[in-house]
């Protein structure tokens, strides 16, 4: 019945951003949307590979898949162009009422050229490398290749034209990544002639504009005058995101999806950045470069964080980097190690466009240590719980989001408390402290042996005044006036969920021992809708 819905109804306004307020949101069809996404492994971008993906999808409750479109996969023949997979994908995703993000593995995927196609692999005078102060070529492509840059374009270009003929209309695919993790190991910069004598240009005003001279230097200048140490680094994430500035705007003359980047990240909490000494991809979208971005690729919406590390702080102090005014949080990859599945938390709580769990299918592959070990049903379970949780309110959901009426976080690895603050209004999270929705742990009782699992987590819209959906799991929820003067009334506390027109349908209250101390999350998620009230305190 959904997919009779999908794909017979009238699709509205073609998938766009909005900002409101240094937030925003992913509209589709006239609708703000909550990615809540699956992205398959690397190479299960091939018509019979998706028999193993669309089970994963399914029961990880997905509703938005994250698939690649390699280089070397539509232009195996210079000129000639193959989209039967693309086709294939949209024609089995409309069917079981599922969007598509399309993975665009060009010139840079994981730094890398390995998803070019063998005429480009083959003619590095054509396709040249990178190469050091000696001359000594990289493994990376050069971002100054003009052909290079001028082939990609072409092949972006022509799918995002297919795309247009057979999804124009339609909005099954609903965003498009262009390239994949960019940026160089083992050299900060291309020092061949072009970037050598762009090098030595002065630092152009727009990137001036975003990225000011570090303290101490000339506002204007050349790179190395301008930003010192970080010249190299600075220059290649200006390189690299301008090329990948021209592929996305081609593209988006044929077909105006929004486009994002996805970073692999580095060390969060060297603070301040340190200058590269090859410890990350340098010229990739790192926090530090996102005003270079900005400045170098205006075609692109968004830089997205890719989340591989589990250590609460840096996952605290990503999400912290990445939403900014200028940059709407959205996280494109997720470990699918169960570790992570409770960051969903925080992330859907922050109001991001969505988040994206890696390595989605039953491809008997395991992405262990970077992912699951499992690779059957029990890896998506964790998450697909979460999911669950917000599906049915997804679009409302989103639309809270831009309102900027959403918090969440998601129990750290220390244990300790969290806070979100609302209007008026702040939520303490407590965690381990409670047999979760079974019984209670009393003070002088020995924990519960589950209290260290660090698997607990809610979200929160503040949807009136005094009125709440909160969200969560293994966590206990206090939820208190922020002005000290007043005392909090818990007037109710539903259990329920939202139907599919969105309308609140109520199955019990929770009373006594759920609500005392603190509303008391289970171990599997619930949805509550809550209502308070303030009062004098005297
Ligand atoms: C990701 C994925 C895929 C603290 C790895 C992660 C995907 C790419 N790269 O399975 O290859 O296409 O975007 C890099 C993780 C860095 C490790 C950081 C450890």
């Amino acid at each position: 019945a959904l997919a009779a819905l999908v794909t017979s109804a009238a699709a509205g306004s073609p998938p766009h951003l909005v900002h409101r307020d240094g937030r925003a949101a992913l509209v589709v069809d006239d609708q703000p949307y909550l990615m809540l996404g699956a992205q398959v492994h690397n190479s299960s971008n091939y018509p019979a590979a998706l028999s193993q993906v669309w089970p994963a999808v399914k029961d990880l409750g997905a509703n938005t898949v994250s698939v690649p479109v390699a280089w070397e996969q539509v232009e195996p023949v210079e000129g000639r162009f193959d989209f039967r997979f693309v086709d294939t994908l949209l024609a089995q995703a409309r069917q079981r009422g599922l969007r598509v993000v399309l993975l665009w593995f060009g010139t840079w995927k994981n730094t890398s050229a390995q998803y070019t196609p063998a005429w480009v692999k083959l003619d590095p005078k054509r396709f040249p490398p990178m190469v050091d102060a000696q001359g000594q070529a990289s493994y990376c492509l050069s971002p100054f290749g003009e052909a290079t840059l001028d082939r990609d374009r072409r092949a972006f270009t022509a799918l995002m034209a297919h795309l247009k003929k057979v999804d124009g209309q339609r909005h099954t695919v609903i965003m498009v990544q262009v390239e994949n993790e960019v940026g160089t190991h083992g050299l900060a910069r291309d020092h061949g002639p072009q970037a050598e004598a762009a090098f030595a240009q002065p630092v152009p005003s727009a990137v001036l504009a975003r990225q000011p001279a570090l303290p101490g230097r000339p506002a204007s200048g050349t790179w190395r005058e301008v930003y010192g140490d970080y010249a190299d680094e600075y220059f290649h994430a200006w390189a690299i995101a301008r090329y990948i500035d021209t592929v996305a705007a081609s593209g988006r003359r044929e077909h105006d999806l929004p486009m994002y980047v996805n970073a692999a990240l580095r060390d969060p909490l060297e603070q301040p950045p340190q200058p590269w000494k090859n410890n990350f991809a340098a010229g990739g979208p790192t926090p530090e470069v996102i005003a270079i971005y900005k400045a170098a690729a205006p075609h692109i919406d968004v830089v997205g964080a890719d989340l591989y590390h589990a250590e609460t702080p840096k996952v605290e102090a990503t999400l912290g980097q990445f939403q900014r005014r200028d940059n709407p949080l959205f996280i494109p990859e997720i470990s699918n190690a169960p570790a992570y599945a409770r960051y969903l938390w925080a992330i859907l709580g922050r109001g991001s466009l969505g988040v994206v769990p890696f390595g989605i299918d039953y491809f008997n592959y395991s992405n262990a240590p970077l992912g699951a070990m499992a690779t059957d049903r029990s890896m998506v379970q964790p998450f697909a719980q979460v999911y669950a949780a917000f599906a049915p309110m997804q679009r409302s959901w989103a639309r809270w989001a831009l309102e900027g009426r959403t918090a969440g976080a998601s129990e750290p690895d220390d244990g300790q408390e969290r806070r979100l603050t609302l209007q008026g209004w702040q939520l303490r999270l407590a965690f381990g402290e409670w047999m979760f929705g079974e019984k209670a742990w009393f003070p002088g009782a020995p924990p519960p042996p589950w209290a260290g699992a660090r698997t607990g987590g809610a979200a929160v819209a503040q949807i009136g005044d005094d009125e709440f959906i909160l969200v969560g799991q293994r966590t206990r929820v206090r939820i208190e006036p922020t002005q000290p003067a007043e005392r909090a009334v818990l007037l109710s506390a539903e259990q329920g969920r939202f139907d599919a027109q969105g309308r609140w349908v109520s199955e019990r209250r929770w009373n006594g021992d759920q609500v005392d101390y603190g509303l008391n999350l289970p171990a599997t998620p619930v949805v509550l809708r809550v209502r308070m009230a303030r009062l004098p305190d005297k």
